[in-house]
Formats: C-alpha cells, structure tokens, sequence
C-alpha cells in the first residue's frame, strides 16, 4: 500500500515526504507534509465540495485538494490590518448549503481597532470570491486576544471571541460584544430567541477561545488562560465562563464566592501552565478506532497535537493523550474530514515562531491500512446538523447511489437519489439510521441521527 501511494503521488508529480509513522494502540499513523511554504495558516475547514479551504493572516484564502493535494489560492483580501500579536485574518466557515448558495464567512482585522465578519459568495466558474457583504462589523479589536473560531448550527452562526487584550473587564460586562460568543442569524440579525433580547450574545466571561466546534450534541471550545489555567468549555446559553475573576476551575476562595453568586460554567479540562490551545475538532470515524470521540487539539505554545478523550455522553474528558509533541513547531489549527484524516497546520511565520525552510506547512495524518480497505474512504460520511430539526446536510466523498432513512420501527421513510440536503421538517422527532446505499441499492454505510 506504501509502495502504491508513493508511485501514484509520484506520478502527480507531488513534492511530499512521509515523515513518521507512528503506533497509537493497535492503528500505526502515518504523518505526511502535504502543503509548504505557507504563511500562517489559520483557519482550516472542509467544505461541502469536498476540498480543505484555509485562510492565511495576511488575507489569503486557498484550497487544498485532500486527494491530490493540489493548491489553488481562491482569493485575497485586500483590507485585512496586520498588526499586533499576529492579528489579521483570522476564522473561516462555509455555509453547509455551500454547493447551492456559495457563502463563506470570514472574521479579519480590517483596522487597527476593529475587526468583522464579512460573507463572500465562491464564483465557481472564475475560483474566485465575488459579492462582499458586512455581516458584522466595527467589532473592537486589540492586539490580541480576538478569538476566532466560527461554527454554523441550525441557521445561526456562532462566533467566539476575546477580551482585546487589554481590557479583561469586558468579558462580564455585557453591553460588549467582546469575551463572548456571540450568536446570530446568517444574514447578521439578532435571532428573536437569544438569551438577551436584542443582544448578539449567548454566553460571556471568555479570555480568548480559539477553538469551537460542534459534537455531540455540544458546543465545545478552547480558551487561552494567562500562565496557567488554559480551558475546553462546553458552551451553553447564557452561562458565565468567569473571566477575569474566576481562571480555570472554582477553587480559591473569591472564585468559589463568584461562582456561587453568579452560576459560573467550569472548564471540563484545564492545562496548568499554559499551553496555548488553540484549534478544536472532533474525531468521530473508525479509520483511527483509538482516537474515536475524542476532541483533537492543536496547540501553540505547547506544540502539540492533544487527543481528549470523551466519556460516552461527550460531558466529560476522560484522557488526554499525545499525538504530535515537538515535531512541527506551533499548531494553529486541526481539521478531521469525513474519512477519518486529520490535518493539522503550523504557524511558525507568526509573531512568537521560529519558522523553519518550508514552513509553515499542513501535515496530514492518517491510517493508510483503513484507507487502503477497498473504497473504505468512500463510505465514510457525516451529517450536520445533529439533531437535525429543517434540513439535514450530507458530507460525502461519494455522490453517485441512494440515501434512505430509516426510522426505529424499521419503517423506510425516505429514499431518493442522493443528495446533499434532505428535507426533514415533516418527519416526526425521533432517531432515525441513515444509510448510504450504492448504485445497486446495497448499504455502504450508515448511522443513526436524531430529528426534532
Ligand atoms: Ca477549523
Ligand atoms: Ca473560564
Ligand atoms: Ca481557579
């Protein structure tokens, strides 16, 4: 198998290098630089068209292709403001209907105090992004400590973002959108059900998160700490985090006296001294059986890559263990796709790195025995949102055969050709399989989903 992809990517003509091979339980890794010579990578997501996009600081926005690994620079923006501790161009995220309306969103510094969200529409036809439109802007910014990790859930995009820096203060005060996460329509409005009525905020007391993702049923993030006290929260509405007067978990005296008075939300794991984690996702695949639901964590100061392995119900870390220490210098970001790889990128080039030739680089890490198994990474698929309540999206290398659903009474209440956004709004609530079934209707493979 070895032999093969090294004759295949040879014949592409791909300037790469396996570098480690690695043994996590019973799974050997195999580690490959696929991207180099970038320039802080910061944001890396998967899109529904099957590509890794990623943004760089300075305002560049590129895709890699996950088979080929081919890179296409798509766009660059041209009002991003560098400065500070390696502000600029920060989160990224595609609209999961991205194949039919083409958004993205970005959050970038665009002067020196403040920073905002913009969405883009992709231009197939020219690779390119067209149409800027403001969803939020004249954010405050300082120079650090401007989160950002974006997620969309149910037509509602949720940002996280810092404290600025310099004024910690802001974090509980909430008439400031800074040290927050924020939640809002798609268009930027101020959804009618959020906790505070005419407020774009859905939970508050944040130093700097620059981790989110969305697992389990859970809104989890990581949070920078000062020397110490880094934090994973899971992040639920209206809940005070603690920052400035509560670090890590409740317990001197003053932070269990604050706590007290005010319903703080502890981390579920924490890093004393500091580490800097910063990307966040979710490892859901038997490709790495070792790594499945486990939070991955790209870390900076630390230089690491973290698996945190979650309890069955995803409330509580049970381990933490060590995939990547030391190897590629400062990891700004991780990205697991549907057939169980995991990427991860440096940021060497950034204010605090010590950049080596070929940096910074994307690294990808993967099972070849899994992906070897015939078509196995075909197979593989993910849904979002769960639960799904209007439409449910379908992230899948493969396009060609049929979904159904099946319902718990074994019932088949939906069976089309596939598609990647089903209409569930009429199905009653409930937890349902869906399978994904080739051209000869035979099940390729399958999970279970919850409607409501
Ligand atoms: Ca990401
Ligand atoms: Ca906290
Ligand atoms: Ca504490």
């Amino acid at each position: 198998m070895k032999n093969k992809v090294l004759i295949s990517l040879l014949a592409l003509g791909i300037n790469f290098s396996i570098v480690a091979q690695e043994t996590f339980g019973a799974t050997t890794i195999q580690k490959t630089i696929v991207a180099s010579n970038l320039s802080v990578p910061w944001d890396m997501v998967y899109g529904p068209d099957g590509w890794i996009w990623f943004t760089e600081l300075a305002g560049n926005i590129k895709r890699m292709n996950p088979d080929t690994y081919e890179m296409q620079q798509v766009f660059a923006i041209s009002d991003v403001s560098l400065f500070g501790f390696s502000v600029g161009l920060h989160s990224m995220i595609l609209h999961p209907d991205f194949n039919t309306n083409h958004y993205l969103y970005v959050h970038y510094a665009n002067t020196n105090t403040t920073s905002k969200i913009v969405r883009y529409e992709y231009d197939s036809v020219n690779n390119t992004l067209i149409n800027p439109t403001i969803i939020l802007g004249a954010i405050p910014s300082g120079v650090s400590h401007n989160g950002s990790r974006m997620v969309i859930l149910d037509d509602k995009l949720f940002i996280c973002l810092g404290d600025t820096y310099s004024t910690p203060a802001v974090a509980q005060n909430l008439t400031s959108i800074n040290g927050k996460v924020l939640r809002m329509n798609l268009d930027g409005s101020i959804p009618a059900d959020n906790p505070i009525a005419g407020s774009y905020i859905w939970s508050f007391g944040h130093r700097n998160p620059q981790g989110m993702c969305f697992a389990n049923g859970k809104l989890y993030s990581s949070e920078h700490g000062t020397s110490a006290n880094d934090e994973v929260n899971i992040i639920e509405m209206n809940r005070n985090y603690g920052w400035p007067t509560v670090e890590g978990v409740c317990n001197t005296t003053a932070e269990i006296a604050f706590c007290n008075a005010n319903n703080v939300a502890q981390p579920i794991w924490s890093w004393s001294p500091s580490i800097a984690p910063a990307g966040m996702d979710l490892y859901q695949s038997e490709a790495i059986p070792e790594w499945n639901n486990s939070l991955l964590v790209s870390v900076l100061k630390g230089k690491q890559l973290l698996q945190l392995k979650l309890n069955d119900d995803g409330t509580q870390i049970v381990q933490q263990n060590v995939i990547i220490a030391n190897t590629y210098g400062r990891l700004r970001d991780v990205l697991v796709i549907p057939d169980g790889r995991v990427f991860v990128c440096t940021s060497n080039k950034d204010y605090t790195g010590t950049p080596v030739a070929g940096d910074d680089r994307i690294i990808e890490l993967k099972n070849p025995d899994a992906l070897a198994v015939s078509g196995f990474n075909r197979f593989e698929f993910s849904v979002y949102p769960i639960p799904a309540s209007q439409q449910l999206f379908v992230n899948s290398a493969r396009h060609d055969g049929f979904i159904s659903l099946i319902s718990m009474e074994g019932k088949k209440v939906y069976h089309a050709a596939f598609s990647d956004k089903i209409d569930v709004s009429q199905l009653p609530r409930g937890v349902y399989e869906i399978q994904l079934l080739d051209q000869a209707q035979k099940t390729l493979a399958s999970k279970k989903i919850l409607i409501q």
